[in-house]
C-alpha cells in the first residue's frame, strides 16, 4: 500500500563526506579549465557548441551538482522496478549508515554531462543492483555485456536541460567503446592523468592517482 511505499527513498547511494566534496569539485573545475584551453579540445569544440565559431566556457556550460553522491539504486519511492527487493537486500540493511571509501578512478566529459568514474571493490559490489547495467540497454545496447559496477559514478555537472541519470549512460557508452577495442585518441599526458578522446565530444581522463573519497551509504528522500 501507499504507506509501505513511503518508506522507500528516492534513491540509495554513497554520499561523499563534506571534506572530500570540496576536493572533488575543485579537481573537476581544474580539469574543465584545463580542457577548455587545449588545442585538441578547441578542434572538437563543435561537439559542444553546435557551431564552430561559438566559444564554450565549460565551467559555465555545466550546472554543478549540490550534493555529491554515487547512486546505487534509483527507487523513485518504490515505483522503480526492483526497488522493494533492493531495499530488502541483507547487504543494504547491514551496511545502511556505514562508512566506505570509494575510489574515483577517472573523470569524463561529454556534451551532456561531467562525472567521475567509481571503481567498486568486491564488498561495495554487494550493494550494487544486479540489473543496473542491463537497465541502460535501451540507450547503450552493449551495456549488459559490461562488468557489474561499470555504471558506478558521481555526477559532477549536467548541461542545460539534461537530467543526471544521463551521466551513468555516458560513462557506459565510453566503456562500451573501450570494450569494442576503440583505443580513442590519446590526446595528452596531463598532471592529473592521461586524457583520451573517444569522438562525439567524449573525453576521459584516467587519473594517475585515484581520489579516495570517504562516503556514507545511505538514502535520499524529497
Ligand atoms: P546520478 O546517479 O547520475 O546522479 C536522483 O535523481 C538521483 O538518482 C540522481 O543522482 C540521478 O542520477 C539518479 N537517477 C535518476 N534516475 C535514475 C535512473 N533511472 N536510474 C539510475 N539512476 C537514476
Amino acid at each position: 500500500g501507499p504507506l509501505e511505499e513511503m518508506h522507500i527513498p528516492l534513491f540509495f547511494g554513497w554520499f561523499l563526506h563534506s571534506s572530500v566534496q570540496h576536493k572533488v569539485k575543485c579537481t573537476s573545475m581544474d580539469f574543465l579549465k584545463t580542457l577548455d584551453t587545449l588545442e585538441a579540445f578547441k578542434k572538437h569544440m563543435v561537439d559542444f557548441a553546435g557551431k564552430v565559431e561559438k566559444e564554450v566556457d565549460l565551467e559555465q556550460y555545466f550546472k554543478a551538482q549540490p550534493k555529491l553522491h554515487c547512486t546505487t539504486k534509483f527507487c523513485d519511492y518504490g515505483k522503480a522496478e526492483g526497488s522493494k527487493e533492493y531495499a530488502q537486500k541483507p547487504a543494504v540493511k547491514e551496511f545502511y549508515g556505514s562508512t566506505f571509501e570509494l575510489s574515483l578512478s577517472a573523470l569524463f566529459v561529454t556534451p551532456r554531462t561531467v562525472g567521475a568514474r567509481v571503481s567498486l571493490t568486491e564488498e561495495q559490489l554487494l550493494l550494487w543492483p544486479d540489473d543496473a547495467e542491463k537497465e541502460a540497454e535501451p540507450t547503450v545496447p552493449a551495456a549488459a555485456s559490461l562488468p557489474l559496477g561499470s555504471r558506478a559514478h558521481v555526477t559532477l555537472g549536467c548541461a542545460e536541460g539534461i537530467e543526471p541519470v544521463q551521466t551513468g549512460l555516458d560513462l557506459l557508452e565510453i566503456l562500451a567503446l573501450q570494450k569494442e577495442g576503440q583505443k580513442g585518441e590519446l590526446v595528452e599526458e596531463m598532471e592529473l592523468g592521461s586524457l583520451t578522446y573517444y569522438g562525439e565530444g567524449r573525453w576521459l581522463l584516467a587519473l594517475r592517482e585515484p581520489i579516495c573519497a570517504p562516503v556514507c551509504f545511505s538514502s535520499h528522500y524529497s
